[in-house]
């Protein structure tokens, strides 16, 4: 057996977090079956969301609908499963995502191994909106299918818009796929927080005043405020999925 030299490309800070896999650490969790669960972004960070993975044994296994005004984004990583809910069921494989509104009924069921990405957050009803005209609804997709924009106008850095840009709705997921050697426009400082997966490629993600080599199945936190930047570094595209609260007045935040 090799010895281990205590090296990591993990960092966790005051307002960001990198945490790459060989840093996970599995779980079980209450009511998912047959799965190992790993919390990769939560409270306990500072955070306002909480970003999760889920690893179906290869025996298959099943899980539950998300808690009590908690709002549900997940994506398919590796393998298949199928969402049972009383409307009807959607069957997902690599790339495929659904939202799911707060209280909506569903179980997530898979019949061998596969593993998810999901994004959790409380949601935040705009005070004096009625509930039923905020416009949350089921969606399901899948990434391939969502059409790309060039970011502020550079064909470099395509982003894509997973979830309806309504004012609505408090939770924003999109993609950004990275031509080697493009770059975030600029050094963006913003109320917003994000929680990032790295699903393809490599780069140097700058996070406040430190430049982070990050790849493939890395995750990051960005707290509010938090500076940052990225440059794609790879020889082929890099793309990422990311997390961020929107439409809400800051001022009048509960969560
Ligand atoms: O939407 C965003 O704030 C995005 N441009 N940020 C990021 O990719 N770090
Ligand atoms: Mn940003």
């Amino acid at each position: 057996m090799s010895i281990h030299t205590g090296i990591t490309r993990s960092s966790v800070q005051r307002n960001h977090a990198l945490i790459a896999p060989e840093s996970h650490v599995m779980a079980t969790f209450p009511d998912w079956h047959q799965a190992e669960v790993i919390t990769l972004i939560s409270a306990h960070l500072g955070a306002r969301f909480t970003q999760y993975m889920v690893q179906f044994l290869p025996q298959g296994g099943h899980g539950p609908a998300a808690g009590r005004n908690i709002e549900r984004f997940l994506l398919v990583l590796e393998g298949h499963i199928r969402i049972e809910a009383e409307e009807g069921q959607h069957d997902l494989t690599v790339d495929g995502y659904a939202y799911f509104p707060p209280g909506h009924h569903h179980r997530i069921v898979s019949s061998g191994r596969a593993r998810l990405l999901l994004f959790e957050k409380h949601f935040e009803p705009i005070v004096g909106l009625d509930h039923s005209t905020h416009g949350l609804r089921k969606i399901v997709g899948n990434m391939n299918d969502v059409p790309g924009e060039a970011f502020l106008g550079d064909p470099d850095a395509i982003l894509k818009h997973l979830l309806p840009d309504e004012s609505g709705w408090d939770m924003a997921l999109n993609t950004f796929q990275f031509a080697p050697g493009g770059t975030l426009p600029q050094v963006e400082v913003h109320v917003m927080e994000h929680g990032l997966y790295v699903l393809e490629g490599q780069g140097v993600y700058r996070l406040g005043d430190n430049w982070y080599p990050v790849q493939k199945g890395d995750t990051i936190w960005m707290a509010p405020y938090l500076p940052q930047w990225f440059v794609a570094s790879g020889k082929g595209p890099t793309r990422y999925i990311y997390y961020k609260d929107m439409n809400r007045d800051p001022a009048l935040r509960t969560h």
